[in-house]
């Protein structure tokens, strides 16, 4: 990849550490930031050996792919943590249309879709007090299919087969490295309003009809939208609505 993906932002991606193969990308930039990387600072591998998702669910990363991490520093109180995820996201879905001109719709909390098959994820991690978030994003940008574990292949595409042709890893690498400084910087600027806007206006399933695995039930409504917590608002089939924090649309 060109050295210079950080060239047009201020911070996000101006320094950026690149591997050919790691466990996690999250995990070094974890080391990185524990040990006080400036925010912004990047780490991108080909591939990763225990690349993870959410709830410890493992993320399948072979080569081709975009697998990255931000060290970022959001100052933000727990609650609105969620928040970095939905900014990232969406980010990471105008960057990829930028790039490719592939459509990508966001599926809650964090799901990039083409259409009903994912393309690519985002996992925050911010532990509490750290002082630091690190943003891991996934992208199946050159991905071969049959690379990707058979339970994983039925639901899943790449950006290569879906635009009909390898896509470039460095023109996305900095159209993310832009969009992601770009959601950031109206974040912080007390704009949560704005990306909720930029969120629903690719949302997936708002307005549908969902199922939503949660951490001990299955909640069944219509996806009403999301609110200032992030949280999915779910009308049930007796009118009322349950907020949900965290779970999985079926
Ligand atoms: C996510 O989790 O979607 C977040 C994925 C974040 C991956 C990035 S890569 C760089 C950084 N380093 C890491 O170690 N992680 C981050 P979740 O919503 O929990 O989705 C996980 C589920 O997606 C799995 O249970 C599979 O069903 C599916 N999956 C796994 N690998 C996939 C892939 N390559 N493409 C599409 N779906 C996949």
């Amino acid at each position: 990849m060109s050295p210079d993906a950080g060239a047009r932002t201020r911070y996000v991606g101006r320094r950026t550490e690149r591997h050919a193969r790691v466990t996690s990308t999250n995990d070094v930039a974890r080391d990185l930031a524990a040990a006080g990387a400036p925010e912004g600072t990047a780490v991108v591998a080909d591939e990763q050996t225990g690349g993870r998702g959410r709830l410890g669910r493992p993320w399948a990363s072979p080569p081709g792919g975009l697998w990255l991490s931000l060290v970022l520093r959001p100052r933000l109180p727990a609650h609105e943590a969620p928040r970095l995820g939905l900014a990232v996201g969406v980010a990471v879905a105008r960057a990829i249309e930028r790039a490719t001109g592939v459509a990508v719709r966001l599926k809650w909390p964090n799901d990039l879709m083409v259409g009903d098959r994912k393309v690519g994820g985002v996992l925050v991690e911010a532990p509490a007090e750290a002082g630091w978030a690190v943003a891991g994003i996934g992208v199946n940008a050159n991905v071969s299919l049959e690379a990707l574990p058979p339970e994983v292949r039925e639901r899943a595409t790449t950006l290569e087969a879906a635009a009909g042709r390898p896509v470039d890893r460095d023109a996305l690498l900095g159209e993310i490295f832009a969009e992601v400084e770009k959601a950031y910087e109206v974040l912080r600027g007390d704009g949560f309003a704005t990306i909720l806007r930029w969120w629903r206006d690719r949302a997936a399933s708002l307005g549908e009809r969902v199922t939503v695995r949660v951490p001990g039930e299955v909640v069944a409504g219509v996806a009403e939208g999301i609110d200032e917590d992030g949280a999915l608002l779910v009308r049930l089939d007796d009118g009322s609505v349950r907020r949900l924090l965290a779970g999985e649309i079926g």
